[in-house]
């Protein structure tokens, strides 16, 4: 299969392209008798080698070498023997010029072989053969084969996309040479000449011959009105053709007039929604649709095609434009709630809101056309154009996982895009290239871009380098299928031949509706300032909506009066929600939720945290599982260095000890024992970045084999997804956050290589992560892990910018919340999120299980080591993490200076790693009864109630902060004033650590020890 699309590829002719001066395209040969024309050989091209090496294969063959080749393949015998001769060799890797034999005589038919003689009714009549073909009968039959290979590949160039009829959707108005008649050598006279048609088409039908004049106005027919398809790059055969058959076949896009109508209605409410709209609240910023109004009823016919064909739930993702309409129309949210948004109305509930156009939804409902029940959500997202892109693969794949739809026939996922951000923004490609990984794909996207060719006051020419602004699709083999807004049915049929295709194939693919935006921006832009002459065109330019139903009067399929009833009925409706409307005194954001967690929150006592000490028998299970090879270990060969990992493993578990990977796995193992689904992604994490974790063992000599001892630990346990990802944080981690959506019984983890580069995925930290349940009212679990701590691996491996985090933290660092039992819990519902640091492996072991202990969701920010994953005194007892024991926000000092505390003269704080170094300085200085050093284990919620009575312990101390960080980084700015506000400003806290600096570390190792001894001395010092 791949080597014929390689074959194709390098059949694609190479000629530039030609000036668009004269319409010398073959329809407009159709309708004016052309000049003469000569055959003009294309470049030419090569099958296995350098075409030009191989001379045979020249000129207008390569279609017909590709027709001969995919014969070949399905069957050797059913080409000539020299064309079997031929592939074999070739196949077999025969260099230019050794591949062909030249082929048996013609007069001698052998087994396999069709005397040309029997071809003669295509050739003219056989008397013109005369028992012999000349070459011109050839060449004409191989330039037929080339020209529909011609439209097929370069088709959509020329088709009529724009309904402004002013651009190009790929920005060239010329014309490809070889769509122009004058490429080829036929005359008029040929016109009537029938030629046999290749399996390459269906433009045919039934017929398997048809007169040339017949075949070029099918072809136009099928790529060159107002859809433009673009699929010829695509790896496999089988989905060429499934596409070809679904666009050339004659009458495949006829319509009976009940579609009509329907599509007729829907346009209708689609029109009517943003012109009601526009009457009631005229400066209202609304994003609408007008000009691609028909992206309602296309978005309608995906999803009755998609529920006729098995589908069940629809997530769905998408910007601004025209989003209202989709919630109304789409999703059919009660027009109610949608018209109190622009009342500016106080909330009830809590959270602080997001615009209109923003707010997600989430929808059960009876789907009228197909009589079968779907489920619609849509996404919140921020107005960072394509950033909702991932959470809603995240959140499909999520949803079919938890549905057992492991093949993506029941929840797919339906993605809205703008022209400009849909080429602009990188997350874009982040997200199609998780589309086929085998633990991210949600088994085909259907992606749907409204192209209004411009992206807010900018022309495509100024904001895309590719020719259409669907491109980016094309790295995953997914056809695009370019459509004039303008011709309703041509949109329908994409939509369905889509539908269809993510329904056979489970792989994306785009619909791009070529249309215009009839206002501005918003609707308070002047667009004029800066496209007059696409404006004064769109104020000449008739509404979607008019042209339609100007077509379908016309044509008897609807009477005006029957057009005018279906527009009034709809105003009627909506003028009788916006009364209801006007009744309402507040919103209520949950109304806008995406992701309802039925039955998690009922009945729980908000502020109960469940235990995180588990029993001691399940420690030692898990423990040892971990530590074991494959129960086949006689046939699975593992790596010697994990031989040796597992069995150190083993001792810790007998020992009692844990270390960091061995905690995480108890903590990951005792969740799955009680049902909770466990997925931990990111880039490496099968091993583990530093090679601590090993969570899949591989068979040395079996390729593929693999071993992964979490998903064996009990019979009935949740399922383990432990998964490497792509190379990519702001896809990735937004797909992780999307997952954990779905459902709150779940621990989802992300993460990163080195906590350095959580920054490509600020986006979805600032935007999703840290404020979404305050704009959204929707929580989530995720955690993330961020690798942290200055070692002397330069600046780009030392920090997580544990500042960020923190300084986006929502508690109040003047505000000592009042002391009770439930602080810490109270405190963890306030707040965004949790960001920790913790310094032992039990710590680390109830802090991931805290996660789901909690009546709530919160996302966790970790920031994890790198040395302590090795470090001797990084260990923790099972006494740590048995029933009985738990999350400790502040680990007080344990030590001599515990013992007597009013003769401490210094009590460091500090977070993290660095404390195993002040420990070891400390020790090694004999003053362990004069320094006592606290580990802010959580640094956020802050711990106001255990920092203060560690500080009140030893009243004769001096108090500092201690960190490896620089001053202007770490977690100094967010301690200090909470600090002061446990202290009451009584005492004061300082500042031991690196001076301020722009870079996070040094990029030299000597300067780094010279640092961090510094550090340590400074700390140290009475
Ligand atoms: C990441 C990001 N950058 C910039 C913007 C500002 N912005 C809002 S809409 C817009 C133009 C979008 O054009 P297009 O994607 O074609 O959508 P359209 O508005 O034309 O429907 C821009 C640049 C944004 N919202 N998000
Ligand atoms: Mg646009």
């Amino acid at each position: 299969m791949h080597r014929a699309r390689t074959v194709i590829n390098n059949l694609v002719p190479l000629a530039p392209l030609v000036p668009k001066v004269a319409p010398e395209r073959f329809a407009a040969w159709l309708a004016a008798a052309p000049n003469k024309i000569i055959i003009n050989s294309p470049p030419k091209r090569w099958y296995n080698a350098p075409v030009a090496t191989e001379p045979f294969l020249n000129g207008s063959s390569g279609s017909y070498v590709e027709e001969m080749y995919n014969s070949w393949l399905a069957d050797p015998k059913s080409v000539h023997a020299s064309w079997d001769a031929f592939f074999r060799n070739s196949s077999s890797g025969a260099g230019p010029g050794q591949a062909y034999q030249a082929p048996p005589s013609l007069a001698l038919p052998g087994r396999n072989e069709t005397a040309l003689t029997s071809l003669a009714p295509f050739f003219g009549g056989g008397a013109a053969l005369g028992g012999q073909v000349d070459d011109k009968v050839i060449d004409d039959h191989l330039a037929v084969q080339a020209i529909i290979r011609s439209y097929q590949i370069r088709g959509h160039h020329i088709a009529e996309l724009d309904p402004l009829g002013i651009s190009s959707a790929d920005l060239d108005d010329r014309i490809p040479p070889e769509l122009l008649y004058n490429h080829y050598s036929f005359e008029e006279k040929d016109m009537e000449r029938v030629f046999k048609l290749p399996s390459t088409t269906y433009i045919g039908g039934k017929d398997k011959a048809l007169p040339l004049k017949e075949i070029l106005r099918r072809l136009e027919t099928a790529y060159c009105r107002h859809i433009g398809v673009e699929f010829m790059f695509i790896n496999s055969l089988e989905q060429c053709n499934w596409i070809r058959q679904k666009f050339e076949t004659p009458g495949i896009m006829e319509m009976d007039s009940d579609q009509k109508r329907l599509i007729l209605a829907r346009l209708t409410r689609a029109t009517h929604f943003e012109a009601f709209l526009a009457r009631k609240w005229s400066s209202e910023k609304r994003f609408g649709l007008e000009g691609c109004e028909i992206l309602i009823p296309a978005m309608k016919q995906i999803i009755d095609k998609s529920t006729e064909l098995g589908v069940e739930s629809i997530v769905m993702g998408m910007p601004h434009r025209g989003r209202l309409n989709v919630l109304a129309n789409v999703c059919r949210k009660p027009l109610e709630q949608i018209f109190t948004q622009f009342a500016g109305l106080e909330a009830a509930d809590d959270g602080s809101g997001d615009v209109k156009y923003h707010l997600g939804t989430y929808i059960e409902r009876l789907n009228r056309v197909t009589n079968k029940n779907i489920r619609l959500a849509v996404v919140a997202n921020p107005s960072h154009l394509e950033a909702c892109d991932p959470i809603v693969q995240g959140k499909t794949r999520a949803e079919q996982f938890y549905r057992g739809d492991g093949e993506g026939k029941k929840v797919m996922s339906m993605l809205l895009h703008g022209d400009a951000a849909f080429c602009g923004q990188g997350i874009v490609f982040e997200t199609f290239h998780l589309s086929d990984l085998p633990d991210y794909t949600t088994h085909g996207t259907i992606h749907i871009v409204v192209n209004n060719q411009i992206g807010f006051t900018t022309d495509p020419r100024f904001s895309r380098s590719s020719p259409y602004c669907t491109d980016v699709a094309r790295v995953v083999n997914a056809p695009i299928f370019h459509v004039n807004s303008d011709d309703p049915e041509s949109v329908m049929h994409v939509c369905n031949v889509a539908a269809e295709w993510r329904n056979t194939f489970h792989k994306d693919v785009v619909v791009d509706i070529v249309s215009y935006r009839r206002n501005g921006h918003n609707e308070i832009d002047e667009p004029m300032f800066t496209q007059p002459l696409m404006y004064r065109k769109i104020r000449n330019t008739k509404p979607g909506l008019q042209l339609y139903a100007e077509k379908l009067i016309k044509e008897g399929t609807v009477t005006e009066e029957e057009v005018k009833d279906v527009a009034d009925k709809y105003e009627k409706i909506c003028e009788e929600a916006y009364t209801n409307a006007r009744k309402e005194t507040h919103i209520k954001y949950k109304d806008w939720l995406d992701s309802p967690w039925s039955g998690f929150f009922e009945g729980k006592d908000p502020l109960k945290v469940s235990l995180t000490g588990i029993k001691e028998d399940t420690l030692v299970h898990v423990g040892k599982r971990f530590s074991s090879p494959p129960p086949n270990a006689a046939e699975f060969v593992i790596h010697r260095g994990l031989e040796r990992i597992l069995k150190a493993r083993m001792e810790m578990v007998e020992a009692r000890t844990v270390d960091w990977a061995l905690a995480e796995a108890m903590a990951f193992g005792s969740l799955l024992k009680e049902g909770i689904h466990v997925r931990l992604s990111g880039q490496d994490v099968e091993r583990g970045t530093f090679s601590h974790r090993h969570h899949v063992l591989h068979h040395q000599n079996v390729d593929k084999a693999t071993y992964r001892p979490l998903c064996f630990l009990y019979p009935d346990q949740a399922p383990y997804t432990v998964s490497n990802s792509s190379l990519s944080e702001f896809g990735v981690l937004g797909f992780e956050l999307g997952y954990s959506m779905t459902n709150p019984n779940a621990l989802v983890c992300w993460e990163a290589q080195f906590g350095d580069f959580n920054n490509t995925a600020q986006c979805i930290i600032d935007q999703f992560i840290s404020s979404g349940q305050a704009k959204w009212v929707r929580q989530s679990g995720l955690v993330m892990l961020l690798p942290h701590g200055l070692e002397g691996m330069g600046p780009e491996h030392s920090s997580a910018r544990l500042e960020r985090f923190l300084q986006m933290s929502s508690d109040d660092p003047d505000y000592f919340p009042p002391e009770s039992e439930e602080f810490a819990v109270r405190q963890l519902h306030d707040i965004n999120w949790i960001v920790a640091n913790c310094s032992s492996p039990a710590n680390y072991f109830h802090i991931l299980r805290r996660q789901i202990a909690l009546p709530f969701r919160k996302p966790l920010v970790i920031m994890t080591p790198k040395s302590l994953l090795r470090h001797p005194e990084a260990k923790s007892s099972f006494d740590e993490m048995v029933e009985g024991s738990e999350f400790l926000r502040v680990i007080p000092e344990g030590g001599a200076a515990s013992q007597n505390p009013s003769s401490v003269k210094k009590v460091v704080f500090c977070t993290g790693k660095v404390y195993y170094d002040l420990k070891k300085a400390r020790d090694s200085k004999d003053l362990a009864s004069d320094i006592a050093i606290s580990r802010v284990e959580q640094i956020s919620p802050f711990p106001f109630d255990l920092v203060k009575n560690e500080c009140a312990k030893y009243p004769n101390a001096e108090l500092v902060w201690a960190q490896e960080e620089h001053k202007n980084q770490g977690a100094w700015s967010y301690v200090q004033p909470r600090f002061n506000t446990a202290l009451n400003n009584t005492r004061s806290l300082s500042y031991v650590g690196r001076p301020t600096a722009a870079s996070p570390a040094t990029g030299s190792k000597m300067q780094h020890y010279k640092e961090h001894a510094q550090l340590l001395e400074d700390t140290l010092a009475l």
